[in-house]
């Protein structure tokens, strides 16, 4: 296995480097020129900075979630996403889900620019999603303190359920917990944060001075329980062995 994963099955999470940092970059440079396109803004010589700076461009509330939905559709119509992520991490993302794997067919961008009032709530991925999934966090900027996603581990995320299903009533000893267990995820651009959905993460209004950029994808194996989403519109097929393209043409001629 990866070293770079030591921790993940204790934790539920690993920060991890790229096996292929050069895909990466070329996969942010795309973005940042697919988002200035947008603005209409013609981007400047550093890549980090146009994305950190993106609020000089986008008012937040209304018009910065346009905004995100606007990259959201032309980075699945332009872009592969899922194979440069998966292509970028693969020692890792091998690791965890194998050769056989279904890709997120239209990742999640997340557009925090600072003081924006809608920061994503407390929730975790799974049931909804398969909890044999991995999620892809990926910053595009550098992201700390509150401009990043707070997470709980494995413990803490079982510890601030099984509170909440001793005590559904009170919500301040709830607030608590939460507030004692999560952590801020320091994932400096280069790193991705991999994390298995059945962790409670969410975040804070960003009160840091640049905007937030950043990515979620999930991949699975191809034949491992799915969650709640239609299998066929959330995921695409990323690739297969040879030996399971036999077996697939074996079941169809079958019938
Ligand atoms: O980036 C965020 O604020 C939330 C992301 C999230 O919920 C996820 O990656 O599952
Ligand atoms: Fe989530």
């Amino acid at each position: 296995m990866d070293a770079t994963l030591a921790g993940f099955e204790a934790q539920g999470f690993a920060i991890v480097p790229p096996t292929d940092r050069a895909r990466l970059d070329r996969l942010r440079t795309s973005v940042r020129d697919l988002a200035y396109e947008i603005l209409g803004v013609a981007p400047g010589d550093h890549v980090d900075a146009d994305l950190d700076r993106l609020h000089e461009h986008v008012e937040p509330g209304d018009p910065a979630t346009t905004f995100r939905l606007a990259l959201t559709r032309v980075m699945s119509e332009q872009l592969d996403v899922g194979r440069e992520v998966f292509s970028s991490f693969e020692s890792q993302l091998a690791s965890l889900v194998g050769v056989d794997v279904l890709a997120q067919r239209v990742p999640n961008v997340v557009f925090q620019p600072p003081g924006d009032p809608r920061p994503t709530e407390l929730h975790r991925d799974a049931p909804a999603n398969s909890p044999y999934e991995v999620v892809v966090w990926l910053p595009l900027v550098d992201c700390a303190g509150t401009k990043s996603m707070y997470l709980l581990d494995r413990s803490a995320s079982s510890e601030v359920l099984d509170f909440h299903r001793a005590h559904p009533d009170d919500a301040d000893g709830f607030q608590r917990l939460l507030d004692e267990r999560a952590v801020l995820m320091d994932v400096p651009y280069g790193h991705a944060l991999l994390f298995w959905p059945g962790l409670f993460h969410g975040s804070l209004v960003n009160r840091e001075a640049d905007s937030r950029l950043s990515l979620n994808i999930r991949f699975k194996h191809l034949f491992a329980p799915l969650g709640m989403k239609d299998p066929f519109r959330y995921f695409t097929v990323l690739h297969t062995s040879p030996l399971t393209r036999l077996g697939l043409a074996f079941e169809r001629a079958e019938g």
